[in-house]
């Protein structure tokens, strides 16, 4: 089990409030690499204003790997859905995800997340559960044949209208069928939406789609800010041999640099049984 941070990179235009730690791209990994992290979650609106070789050197010179590459500040900072009410928008989208694919691939990282990236079914009206399908399969096989894999993410009802719990999300994706679409559970959401902590986590590990998870207190604080316990579900995803990141994606407060360390400082000792594995 690793740990990584997620920080936004230096194209977004404006602050992500869940994107960690403050500086240039290299001071923030740096301060990642100091804390502990094992890598770091990218969030990012356009790959292709970014100089992938000099953020490859950076990465390999801290020593950090990419643990997934973001769309929420897509959504966040673009305006970019991929069940947007305007279909020239949606195609929009659906291109940026396959540049996010192609700097997952020139990155080395294992997976692209769907979260609010993927906008609200109201949006397009009846059919935008067909046409949501469409378009991860599609994406999916673009995925797919560069080695990356897409991780859709179960969000409160506040968020979305589409695929709020564990459940719902394992549906989904046996409904899209594709071998590179596999889930992503953020703790954050988990404790809005479902009736355990931990029971999700232990399903989507037993049908063998659970690839990413993201870390936010109930508060969405770091990890000990609030009422979550980290402990148990930690202790669920080791014994079901969960070998992937723990991203913290979580509100930069009382500031970014303090969020990760609060969260590295509460989440180093709970991981270290399962280090290497
Ligand atoms: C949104 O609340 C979220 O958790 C993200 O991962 C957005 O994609
Ligand atoms: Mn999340």
């Amino acid at each position: 089990m690793k740990l990584s941070l997620a920080i936004q990179t230096p194209e977004v235009p404006v602050p992500v409030p869940v994107a960690l730690l403050t500086g240039s791209l290299e001071d923030k990994l740096a301060k990642a690499r100091d804390l502990g992290a094992d890598g770091v979650e990218l969030l990012t609106v356009n790959p292709k204003a970014l100089e992938a070789p000099a953020l490859r050197r950076a990465l390999d010179g801290a020593g950090l790997e990419v643990a997934a590459i973001g769309s929420g500040a897509l959504a966040f900072a673009a305006g970019l859905t991929l069940l947007h009410s305007d279909p020239q928008v949606a195609a929009q989208a659906q291109e940026r995800l396959r540049d996010l694919i192609d700097l997952a691939a020139d990155l080395r990282a294992p997976l692209v997340t769907v979260g609010s990236f993927r906008g609200c079914v109201a949006s397009v009206g009846t059919n935008g559960r067909a046409l949501l399908a469409a378009r991860l399969r599609e994406a999916a096989d673009y995925a797919a044949a560069r080695g990356v894999r897409l991780a859709l993410e179960p969000l409160n009802r506040y968020e979305t209208d589409i695929v709020h719990t564990a459940a719902e999300g394992l549906a989904f994706v046996d409904e899209v069928g594709h071998s590179a679409l596999g889930l992503l559970l953020d703790t954050y959401h988990v404790n809005i939406e479902e009736r355990s902590w931990t029971e999700p986590f232990r399903s989507l590990m037993a049908a063998g789609r659970l690839w990413h998870v993201h870390l936010g207190d109930n508060n969405r604080l770091h990890p000990g800010g609030g009422l979550i316990d980290f402990a148990a579900i930690v202790a669920t995803l080791g014994e079901a041999g969960y070998r992937g990141y723990l991203s913290a994606e979580l509100l930069a407060r009382p500031d970014p640099d303090t969020a990760a360390t609060e969260t590295m400082r509460a989440m180093r000792p709970l991981v270290a049984p399962y280090r290497g594995h």
